[in-house]
């Protein structure tokens, strides 16, 4: 039996938790479990499990404190973060209650005399929803609690970097009142997830794929799910823009830029990527910039720091990979190292011991080209690429050409270039005069491109996730009214003119 023993990433020498792996027939007979228990609980009235949803929301209230401690220790990032995280599954039960006694179908007037047209929604069935380490809370809630409450049952694959977090939240659940089989949470690692998928699809006990995390897997699962006929909600990674115009407020852009390219220590799918400065206030902008996040505090997530640690070890590696693609032209700001933070490469004002954890120092990279790398490259870490531009259509160009297209801000004054930028810009989730980070969960969240085959979370938007349409027409005429045939014509007058 393999396991993995998840580290407190602060401090590797308290293990969080060690949990079991679960192996790719594990996986699918999690599934056959889940879909065996899926249409009990789509007889429930919606508003019924809309109740159970509302039981969620409060024990998640009355649990926030706790459960964000434990984000925080499972996967670093600092508290008021880790807060967030959880309120954000709180806001997504709040949403989802009301929606229960919701979950409209419609009326549709027929073509036909006494006929009547109605569409309802269905449940899809079975869905299979892998998530990310960095919001183990929030991101699996977008999937879990809509598929539960539109009659699904959910087979969770949580990020074996945050267990402990993950079986929290399934208790939760199930003290709601969810049945244990309509959830059923497994941790195992990507490739027998894959294989378990795989199974699961071949027996029809999988019906939907969620998946949050990097594109090169959401290309294959994408791919996979495709075969099967069935479409997967992909949420893939983000090179997201940020663009400073001459007009902007740089107060607030500073800001703005601080949070979207720290926050998290970078280690959101919303982080910034490229800084965008204007010619014109380039060199003062970027010194702001760069002494802001030289003098900021770094270290112990629970204290008043900027950002934590990384979320594990695997997290820190691939960090250090993206700084191989540093090249001469480029200048490097924002710290006294890069890299991992240590007592021998130290980060001025660190706040901890570094030696404990997976600490990196923040890093800006000035310089940056199209042709770089590191322009098309998401990083997922404490890195912020900054370019310059002169016109808002070369920056809106320079935005989009990478190929992703998740999340895309601008600082400006002017309504014109806030609408020149809304209508140019293909990302899925803009922002003007605030950070590309911070969505609030009842918008759609989603990207294109490379970010995402345009599936949309939260909201009523991913009620199409996790529904399917079904339309019914009901004739109470009492013979067969062919439709496109048997219709009335009323008489009319083609060539009148007056
Ligand atoms: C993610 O990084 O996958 O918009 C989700 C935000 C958060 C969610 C990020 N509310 O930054």
């Amino acid at each position: 039996m393999s396991t993995f023993k998840s580290l407190n990433p602060t401090n590797l020498s308290d293990v969080v938790v060690e949990t079991k792996l679960a192996t790719p027939d594990e996986i699918a007979d999690a599934a056959r479990r889940a879909k065996a228990a899926q249409k009990a609980w789509a007889k429930m009235p919606a508003p019924a499990r809309g109740r159970v949803i509302a039981n969620a929301g409060r024990l998640f209230e009355n649990n926030k404190e706790a459960l964000s401690k434990l984000v925080t220790r499972e996967m670093g990032k600092v508290y008021r973060e880790a807060l967030g995280d959880v309120q954000e599954v709180i806001d997504t039960c709040d949403f989802f209650l009301g929606e229960g006694r919701r979950l409209y179908g419609q009326t549709v007037p027929s073509e036909m005399p006494n006929k009547n047209l109605f569409t309802f929604r269905m449940p899809v069935g079975t869905a299979l929803i892998i998530t990310a380490g960095n919001f183990p809370a929030a991101v699996p809630s977008w999937y879990i609690i809509p598929a539960l409450l539109t009659g699904n049952s959910v087979v969770w694959k949580p990020s074996e970097y945050t267990p402990a977090v993950a079986e929290a939240m399934t208790a939760i659940f199930h003290a709601a009142g969810v049945p244990k089989d309509v959830l059923i949470t497994v941790v195992a690692e990507g490739k027998e997830t894959f294989e378990g998928m795989v199974k699961g699809l071949d027996e029809g006990t999988i019906n939907k794929v969620g998946f949050t995390g990097s594109t090169e897997v959401g290309r294959l699962i994408g791919a996979k799910v495709g075969e099967y006929i069935q479409s997967a909600c992909l949420e893939l990674g983000g090179k997201n823009p940020m663009i400073i115009m001459p007009d902007a407020d740089l107060d607030l852009a500073l800001d703005g830029a601080l949070f979207a390219g720290f926050g998290t220590a970078g280690q959101r799918c919303t982080s910034l990527g490229t800084l965008w400065i204007h010619d014109s206030v380039y060199d003062k902008f970027l010194k702001m910039y760069a002494d802001k996040v030289a003098s900021s505090k770094v270290g112990d997530p629970m204290e008043d720091v900027l950002f934590g640690p990384m979320i594990s070890d695997k997290y820190l590696a691939t960090h250090e990979e993206n700084l191989k693609l540093i090249q001469p032209h480029h200048t490097v700001l924002g710290s006294t190292g890069i890299g991992r933070i240590t007592k021998d490469n130290p980060r001025e004002g660190f706040v901890g011991d570094p030696d404990a954890g997976v600490f990196a120092h923040p890093t800006i990279v000035a310089g940056i080209k199209k042709e770089d790398a590191l322009y098309s490259t998401e990083t997922f870490g404490p890195l912020v690429t900054v370019g310059r531009f002169s016109t808002i259509e070369e920056a809106i160009e320079l935005g989009n050409d990478h190929g992703f297209g998740l999340s895309a801000a601008i600082y400006t004054s002017d309504p014109k270039t806030v609408w020149t930028f809304r209508e140019g810009i293909s990302a899925g989730m803009l922002s003007i005069n605030n950070s590309t980070s911070g969505a609030e969960a009842h918008l759609p969240f989603g990207g294109n491109g490379k970010s995402g085959n345009g599936s949309r979370q939260s909201g009523i938007w991913v009620l199409d996730v996790f529904t399917r349409w079904q339309s019914l027409n009901w004739d109470w005429s009492g013979k067969l009214q062919k439709a496109q045939m048997d219709n009335e014509e009323v008489p009319h007058n083609p060539d009148f003119k007056i």
